[in-house]
């Protein structure tokens, strides 16, 4: 399968490394990059809309345009910009800016920028350019040429109308069975009869669809339209499919499966919610599809395929089940060769129906807010262009190795925990059933775990045609988290090559890079990297295997930053914030998951700390993509929020109401509810005013910052005690009042002082959850503590990072102890082996061990910070001595990588185009410090700014440098 092919800038930056003679003793040191004395001119690259390259068919009349720049001169940055938006190829390639031509303009903005031209009607299609001029007032090269195109703006756009098969069927009764109605397949034909300029296809489902043009599969998106709450709103999205269109006869089809929309979500069935509290029929009971195909001749005129009452549609085709999460069973004696092609004959079809015209169907739904009629009948929903990056199928794992634990059954280890599906290689006799299971670890006699999935049946199956030629199969409406995979019923002995693991999720381009010293800790960045990326699918989901799968808010915020840190998500919040934002109950409060299908603990939906996440994710997408236009959108929203907290809190005080997630999972300490809420509270209005200032709402900055202020002296008031000791005496307690900023200045080294006594009196160990974890270490380095933060990063102890590595983990766990090797498994009712929340740790690898942080939003000017532990001879495992990072940030590739050597330090730094980085270098004096091996005085675009003990604090521009200083042991 095809991957992206690498970024330039990552060439680029390849070109600018070359080999340092290796430091003896340090093992597996890598050489630093030696800066480059070449100058070169600025290059605009990377070219977004809306943060998404050439999207199709968004909805924002002035959306967002980017740019980064790249130059091989140090210093450099941009003075004026001139960006040309024309609508042809042809007009863009002369220079013509018909839709929008800036003209030339000073500033440094390369992100953000709005576009401010002609007004943008339906279907406009957007051909732009950039070029920049560099510090010395030099135009650089146009950049190369991007595309995008509007969608269907008004709901009088679309003719096609809501289509959907006479669904007779009664609604399901019984939680003990499962009820799996196959996906219907849809047809229509039409004629071509002119040359075409341009075809495009604009689609949605109330489930999931996948359309098909004269045989061919439209797009590689799957799980289209996304999820969002269908009573209300479904997502569109739009492919071009101008090379599709034959002259003559055309075919045009999709595949409907039932998808969040009414097939099982969540624990849904495990806990008897939704209609007839089977799990099922969330949103509503019968699938539907709205396709609009409009062609544009070369001539000028225009031709519109519509989804109508003349569509075919059937189930009579291979796909016998197909469940989100409870798999997908595939007969391949039913395959319908030629039903996407033309001339096919459909005899034995039905004709295809209004989908309001099934009817109304109402039901009884229940979840933890009680009993409820409600409609599952067709409810026409508004269309929103889809704004997030889709999911794909993104790389192909090979399985390690095959077992067999009993005869004829067969494990797939791909030595990977992922999110996906498993494709299979099969040849065999017609009719010969396939199945295939999937978990996450194996129990210690070597057969599958499943106890962890719960309810969900995670099963599929294939049904052989009896092929001579052999047989490959992939399902398309289900996936799946798992390592292992289980064969069973397969002809003969298969090879390894039977099964092969096809990673799936959002196509949130991966940003970053991270080794160091410590192999265990490379681990496990890789584990996180690797569990965002099993969990960014559609929604950030609390875990890809069991019955759940939810975007649940806590895990979200907590884990936001560090997101950012390994992949490009600033589309993919974007999409989701729009869920969140829809999900907000009519109180004011954020519910614990979005979308929000079921009422899920206490009938009031929220829970302090989960709900915050409203606030703390739009607050994380600003700061590292500069990202106001997230605050504004959310912004009425937001306010509606913090009235809620204040209603609920009319002393300002903490209370415990609602659902009491708390410091989830932590092991040991106890953190009260109210006391957790006492900090969010003041948390969330403290973002609220910085975002508020951010958007120049000054009247709600002054407002939020009076709120902050008042929360936190009842916060002094009723918890800090003059010693700095806190009331509540747990770790998560200091972690998030330090973190927050509640301690009074006088109060805080006490504070500090008492979190790591605290951890030391726990054999040095962690006693956080969810919530205290994130902070821990950012807060312990922050306050004098860096060796403390250090080693508990680098422990194998329980409860820690490593101790899951040394434990065998490929993902980060759920809980502190999934799994031991001597043990086994911690309750399986509630035991992921691919949850993030533990991963936020990444943050503080970035931040305070590699140092990359952002100065201000969006990485206009930037932090190098490296962070290394203190060289401890005693201490095992051995201080992190080395790191090597590099992060792509909106403005462009950061690299920090540092080693020490006894007293002797090196740090290579490349900041990119158009930024600034105070650098923070350990050195004990400033005589010494070379950089490229001149003294600091003759380095090019290096500017000294002070001594701080134990470090240099230095000015840099953008470009590759290489420090060495003498610095403390
Ligand atoms: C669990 C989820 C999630 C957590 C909630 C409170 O079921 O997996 O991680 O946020 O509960």
């Amino acid at each position: 399968m095809p991957r992206r092919s690498p970024h330039p800038a990552c060439a680029l930056a390849a070109l600018l490394l070359f080999l340092l003679v290796p430091v003896a003793g340090a093992p597996a040191a890598r050489p630093l990059p030696r800066p480059s004395r070449k100058a070169g001119p600025l290059h605009p690259l990377d070219l977004r809309c809306e943060y998404r390259a050439d999207p199709l068919g968004i909805d924002k009349t002035a959306p967002r345009l980017s740019w980064k720049l790249e130059s091989g001169r140090r210093g450099e940055r941009q003075t004026a910009y001139r960006l040309l938006v024309a609508s042809s190829r042809e007009k863009l390639a002369r220079e013509e800016g018909d839709l929008w031509d800036t003209g030339k303009v000073a500033g440094d903005q390369t992100s953000g920028l709005a576009y401010g031209g002609r007004p943008l009607t339906s279907r406009t299609a957007c051909f732009w350019k950039v070029r920049a001029w560099d510090a010395k007032g030099e135009p650089s090269a146009w950049s190369e040429p991007a595309t995008w195109s509007m969608g269907l703006l008004k709901r009088e756009d679309w003719q096609a109308e809501w289509i959907s098969y006479r669904d007779e069927a009664p609604l399901h009764k019984s939680r003990d069975a499962l009820y799996l109605p196959p996906p219907r397949l849809y047809r229509t034909e039409f004629r071509a009869e002119k040359p075409v300029r341009r075809a495009v296809v604009y689609a949605s489902a109330l489930g999931i669809y996948e359309l098909h043009l004269n045989g061919k599969r439209v797009g590689d998106a799957l799980f289209t339209p996304g999820w969002s709450d269908y009573r209300r709103r479904a997502y569109y999205n739009a492919y071009d499919v101008t090379s599709l269109i034959a002259g003559g006869a055309n075919a045009l089809g999709a595949v409907v499966a039932e998808g969040w929309y009414s097939g099982y979500v969540g624990y849904g069935l495990l806990v008897g919610y939704g209609p007839n509290r089977v799990g099922r029929y969330f949103y509503g009971k019968t699938p539907a599809l709205l396709a609009q195909l409009e062609i544009e001749y070369a001539d000028g005129s225009r031709q519109t395929v519509a989804s109508g009452r003349e569509w075919k549609v059937t189930d009579r085709q291979p796909i016998r089940e197909a469940d989100i999460i409870m798999g997908e069973t595939h007969d391949a004696r039913l395959e319908l060769p030629g039903w996407d092609r033309p001339g096919f004959d459909t005899a034995g079809w039905a004709t295809a129906i209004r989908a309001a015209e099934n009817g109304s169907t109402r039901a009884v739904y229940s979840d933890s807010a009680g009993d409820r009629e409600v409609e599952l009948g067709f409810v026409e929903p508004r269309l929103q262009a889809y704004s997030g990056p889709p999911i794909r199928s993104i790389e192909e794992i090979k399985p390690v190795r095959m077992l067999e634990p009993q005869p004829g059954t067969y494990i797939f280890d791909l030595g990977q925990n992922i999110s996906g599906v498993a494709r299979l290689k099969v040849k065999g006799p017609v009719g010969t059933r396939v199945q295939l299971r999937f978990g996450e670890m194996l129990h210690q006699d070597g057969r599958l775990m499943t106890e962890n999935l719960r309810r969900a049946r995670a099963t599929d199956a294939y049904i052989l045609r009896g092929d001579p030629e052999g047989e490959t199969w992939q399902p398309r409406f289900t996936y799946h988290g798992f390592q292992y995979v289980e064969l069973t019923g397969y002809p003969g002995k298969p090879g390894l090559d039977a099964v092969t693991g096809i990673v799936q999720h959002s196509d949130t381009p991966l940003a970053s890079s991270f080794e160091c010293s410590d192999p265990v800790m490379t681990r496990f960045y890789q584990n996180a990297v690797w569990t965002q990326r099993a969990n960014f699918f559609e929604v950030p989901t609390d875990c890809p295997q069991r019955d759940e799968r939810l975007g649940w808010m806590g895990d979200a915020q907590i884990y936001a930053r560090a997101a950012t840190y390994h992949a490009d998500v600033a589309a993919f919040f974007t999409k989701w914030m729009d869920d969140v934002t829809e999900a907000q109950l009519p109180n004011g409060a954020y519910p614990d998951y979005a979308p929000y299908p079921m009422f899920h603990g206490s009938a009031a939906g929220y829970g302090t700390a989960w709900t915050d996440a409203g606030i703390i994710c739009p607050y994380e997408i600003y700061r590292a993509y500069g990202d106001t236009e997230i605050i504004r959108r959310h912004w009425y929203s937001m306010k509606r929020f913090l009235a809620f907290r204040k209603r609920r809190s009319p002393t300002l005080r903490g209370v415990a109401a609602g659902n009491g997630w708390g410091d989830w999972l932590a092991v040991g300490q106890n953190t009260p509810i109210e006391f957790v809420d006492a900090a969010y509270f003041a948390y969330s209005a403290k973002l609220m005013a910085e975002m508020a200032e951010a958007i120049g709402a000054e009247a709600d900055a002054a407002e939020y910052r009076k709120l902050f202020a008042d929360v936190r002296a009842r916060f002094t008031e009723d918890y800090v005690q003059p010693d700095g000791r806190l009331k509540v005496d747990t770790q998560t307690a200091y972690a998030l009042g330090l973190w927050v900023g509640l301690f009074p200045e006088a109060q805080r080294p006490g504070a500090a002082a008492r979190l790591a006594e605290m951890v030391g009196a726990n054999n040095g160990r962690m006693a956080t959850g969810f919530l205290g974890t994130r902070p821990l270490l950012p807060v312990l380095t922050a306050n004098g503590q860096h060796e403390l933060a250090g080693r508990l990063f680098q422990s194998r102890e329980f409860p820690s990072w490593g101790y899951e590595v040394v434990n065998g983990a490929t993902s980060v766990w759920e809980r502190w102890n999934s799994y031991t090797k001597e043990g086994g498994f911690h309750n399986p009712s509630m035991n992921s082996f691919s949850h993030y929340a533990f991963g936020a740790v990444t943050e503080w690898m970035f931040q305070s061990l590699a140092g990359i942080d952002t100065d201000g939003p969006g990485y206009r000017r930037i932090i190098i910070r490296p962070g290394p532990p203190a060289a401890d001879a005693g201490r095992k495992p051995e201080p992190v001595h080395w790191v090597k990072a590099s992060y792509d940030s909106i403005q462009g590739k950061i690299a920090s990588e540092w080693r020490r050597d006894g007293g002797k330090f090196e740090l290579a730094v490349t900041v990119p185009a158009n930024t600034t980085a105070t650098v923070y270098l350990p050195a004990s004096r400033r005589a010494g410090i070379t950089e490229g091996g001149r003294s600091l005085d003759r380095a090019e675009a290096v500017r000294f700014l002070r001594m701080e003990p134990g470090r240099a604090v230095l000015e840099i521009g953008s470009g590759t440098y290489r420090f060495v200083s003498q610095a403390e042991k």
